[in-house]
């Protein structure tokens, strides 16, 4: 008796493991998610769209499961190579997946904006073979009567495994999505040992800070046109800080006036704030040496691209 309920809940509680892959349209939110699970920033975040480039893997762990969760870049209509680019990692990152979280900002569009989109969200989610599940994201944002009729809609558009209304930044929904997500992971080991959030390197991470910093202290094009490079990257010995060179690509020299500012102000600021965050991440003091130069047409350079892991 004793060892048949003992059998019983030990296939219940049984350890689940998987790819998770986040994939929707641009600034939905994918990277708030991630970060929120992790309990760290791996991720950036701005309120721009397409701020994430790579395929970002998060590691998250709970007592009967690990989820290799994937940020990918948003899916938006591409014109230049590396937009071309972005959107193939999102969709590539399909075939790894044993279950697809479908991401969208519930709040951006009404149910008019939503037809529109209707044909492409379907082309996307044609290509999926494996469960996927409807985040409704920001709904800290949303009035509550918004909320059903756009459940409706999305239930129209396809036979989604489950549909969680989820609030990344705050955290509302959030609980309730974890288990959505690894009750239908398949039963596995623990790949990954709990302390490591994320595959992606220290030097991935340090100049993506970097990215964003540029991406929230500038306008119009600049970001786009802006890829970090990571040149050197020297250990601290003892308390010595932790000394990093990295070289700030541009594709124009009026954008390398904007990124360094006047007397050098914007470039200082990008310095301090990646800096402060670089520290958080690595725990360690750190000195950070930026240079910004002109390189013509990187963003359609396929060697280039392939260096920033595109
Ligand atoms: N109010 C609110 N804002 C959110 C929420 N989730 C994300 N945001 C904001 O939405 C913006 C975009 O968030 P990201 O996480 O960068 O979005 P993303 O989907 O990764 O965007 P891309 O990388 O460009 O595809 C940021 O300003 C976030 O702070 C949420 O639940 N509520
Ligand atoms: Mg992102």
């Amino acid at each position: 008796m004793a060892t048949s309920s003992i059998a019983g809940s030990s296939s219940e509680t049984s350890y689940r493991s998987g790819v998770v892959a986040i994939i929707g349209p641009p600034n939905a939110g994918k990277s708030t998610l991630l970060n929120r699970l992790l309990g760290q920033k791996i991720a950036i975040v701005t309120s721009r769209p397409q701020t994430t480039r790579n395929r970002i893997p998060g590691i998250v762990n709970g007592p009967d499961y690990q989820m290799i969760m994937l940020d990918t870049p948003g899916l938006h209509k591409p014109r230049e190579l590396m937009n071309r680019e972005m959107v193939r990692i999102a969709m590539e990152s399909l075939a790894e997946a044993d279950v697809v979280l479908f991401l969208v900002d519930a709040e951006a569009m009404n149910l008019r904006q939503l037809e529109k989109r209707k044909q492409e969200y379907k082309e996307y989610l044609a290509r999926i073979q494996c469960p996927v599940l409807l985040a409704l994201n920001k709904i800290d944002l949303l009035e509550h009567d918004r909320l059903l009729p756009i459940i409706n809609w999305y239930r129209e558009l396809y036979s989604f495994s489950e549909i969680v209304p989820i609030s990344a930044l705050i955290g509302d929904g959030v609980n309730i999505l974890v288990r959505q997500l690894t009750c239908r992971l398949p039963e596995g080991p623990q790949y990954y040992p709990d302390d490591i959030p994320t595959d992606m390197s220290e030097r991935f991470i340090v100049a993506e800070l970097v990215r964003e910093k540029i991406f929230l202290l500038t306008r119009e094009e600049v970001p786009y046109s802006t890829a970090v490079l990571i040149d050197s990257f020297q250990e601290g010995q003892g308390k010595k800080p932790v000394i990093i060179h990295a070289t700030i690509l541009v594709e124009r020299g009026s954008q390398k006036g904007i990124i360094i500012g006047k007397g050098g102000t914007m470039l200082g600021r990008i310095r301090r704030e990646a800096g402060r965050d670089i520290e958080q991440l690595l725990g360690c003091r750190v000195t950070l040496k930026l240079w910004v130069k002109v390189k013509k047409k990187w963003t359609t350079n396929e060697q280039l691209l392939r260096e920033l892991g595109l």
